[in-house]
């Protein structure tokens, strides 16, 4: 029988085992289905245990597993998904015992960055990840995939098998060594790229947060207000990891304040700890911030969980010491008028518990919102500005055009011996500069 007007998608039945530790069992499903349903794959049933434990062979429990395997009979499923990564010899029990593809939420994920990476170095960081992810894993994708083709093993042929899984197993071994080359290759280029902008000593700020909460948003609007060219602009869309490389553009607003601003990869529960590591260099970005733009949709109702996540994945990457602004997004879905509003946050979630963040609700979408954000953002970042006052010979015209890109100047006077310049600048420009500083009597 044809079915008229249905693409041929995977089948799939979710797989969830809730023991109690996980406190937004729920949400976690649900995000597993928008996974899936991101690979395009057609959700046909959704089955969840309550056990305190996980099932050594299994994952889930043995009766349990005669249910999915019944269920998918049922609903004519073609795969089964678990919400958590397996290990490999689960996966290996699993396909026996169900007869089906079994996969796992990290290969989601996997997929998805696969399917969204367009630049050499994130397609090359997700193939990475991925063969990490299935060279202890391989015996079980084989047979996985002999399933769905409708092949099988036999006895027979098991010492042949072995033979090319080494093979394989030294092929990808091989593979990745090749891809961590290249890698480093394209990381040490970016270093260079970072260097010249921390030579520039312009504060350097960072969006993070949880996939889908408005990063790329904001950085798109603060270039349409303070850069000229269109072709600056990022990504934006209403999908689970839009953004897969790190943007960084420069912001000028026309006070002497400016900033470098970088859009980075959404954080997800869960996230595969391979992913975080394969896509360390180019979330190094972050480690360098002075400032982090904590974005968080705040009209998810499960917003929350979504910042512990996120502040767990900065402590991963060791970011998280640095000062945040917490950025609650789409105030406009929320009812909240009167936007942009800046309170005083609650303490530090990590380390400083006498740091406060501060915290500003508003819609990136609204100029008004973007423009006060930059506003907080000049104010911490130049917090520790000084006034100075500083004597500049004719011939160093550098250093006058130093100040005058990267410090408010208040007042000049041509005297005879350079110019004499009154000027608001960051304390390291003044030590910088120190010995044409002036004390204020003179
Ligand atoms: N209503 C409303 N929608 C918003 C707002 N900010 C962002 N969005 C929408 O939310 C969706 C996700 O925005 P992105 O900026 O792509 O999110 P992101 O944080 O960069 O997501 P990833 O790149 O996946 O990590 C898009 O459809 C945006 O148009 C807002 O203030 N209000
Ligand atoms: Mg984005």
């Amino acid at each position: 029988m044809i079915e008229y007007g249905q693409q041929e998608q995977d089948r799939v039945i979710l797989v969830g085992l809730d023991t109690g530790e996980e406190k937004e069992f729920e949400h976690s499903m649900e995000e597993l289905k928008s996974l899936a349903e991101a690979c395009n794959k057609k959700v046909v049933g959704i089955i969840t245990q309550r056990a305190p434990e996980i099932h050594k062979a299994f994952y889930i429990g043995v009766g349990k597993v005669e249910e999915v395997k019944e269920f998918a009979r049922t609903r004519e499923a073609t795969e089964v998904v678990f919400d958590n990564a397996l290990s490999p010899s689960q996966i290996r029990n699993l396909v026996k015992e169900l007869d089906l593809a079994v996969s796992d939420r990290t290969n989601l994920i996997l997929d998805i960055f696969a399917t969204r990476a367009q630049t050499r170095e994130a397609k090359l960081q997700v193939e990475t990840a991925r063969l990490k992810y299935m060279l202890p894993r391989l015996v079980g994708m084989r047979e996985s995939l002999g399933r769905q083709g409708g092949a099988s093993g036999s006895m027979s042929n098991k010492g042949v098998g072995e033979k090319k899984l080494e093979l394989d197993r030294r092929k990808i071994e091989h593979r990745i060594s090749e891809l961590e080359k290249e890698l480093s290759n394209i990381a040490s280029n970016r270093m260079t790229q970072r260097k010249r902008r921390d030579a520039s000593n312009i504060p350097q700020v960072a969006l993070v947060g949880y996939t889908n909460a408005g990063k790329s948003t904001l950085l798109n609007h603060m270039v349409d207000l303070f850069c000229k060219r269109e072709e600056k602009k990022v990504l934006e869309k209403d999908m689970l990891f839009a953004t897969l490389e790190t943007n960084v553009r420069y912001i000028e607003t026309g006070n002497h304040k400016p900033f470098y601003l970088a859009d980075t990869v959404g954080f997800i529960n869960k996230l595969p700890h391979s992913l975080v590591k394969a896509f360390h260099s180019t979330l190094e970005e972050v480690l360098y911030a002075d400032l982090l733009l904590h974005v968080v949709d705040f009209s998810d109702e499960n917003y929350k969980q979504h910042m512990a996540v996120t502040a767990d994945t900065l402590r991963e990457l060791g970011a998280g010491d640095i000062p945040q602004i917490v950025v609650y997004n789409k105030a406009d879905l929320c009812g909240v008028t009167d936007f942009p509003v800046v309170k005083e946050g609650a303490s530090f979630a990590s380390g400083h518990s006498d740091a406060r963040n501060p915290v500003i609700y508003l819609s990136a979408r609204d100029e008004q919102s973007v423009r006060g954000l930059v506003r907080l953002i000049q104010q911490i970042i130049y917090a520790k500005n000084i006034d100075c006052t500083l004597r500049i010979p004719y011939d160093r015209g550098d250093i006058v055009d130093y100040f005058n890109r990267y410090a408010t100047v208040e007042g000049r006077e041509y005297r005879e011996d350079g110019i004499v310049m009154q000027v608001n600048c960051r304390e390291q420009d003044a030590s910088k500069f120190e010995m044409y500083l002036l004390r204020d009597d003179t």
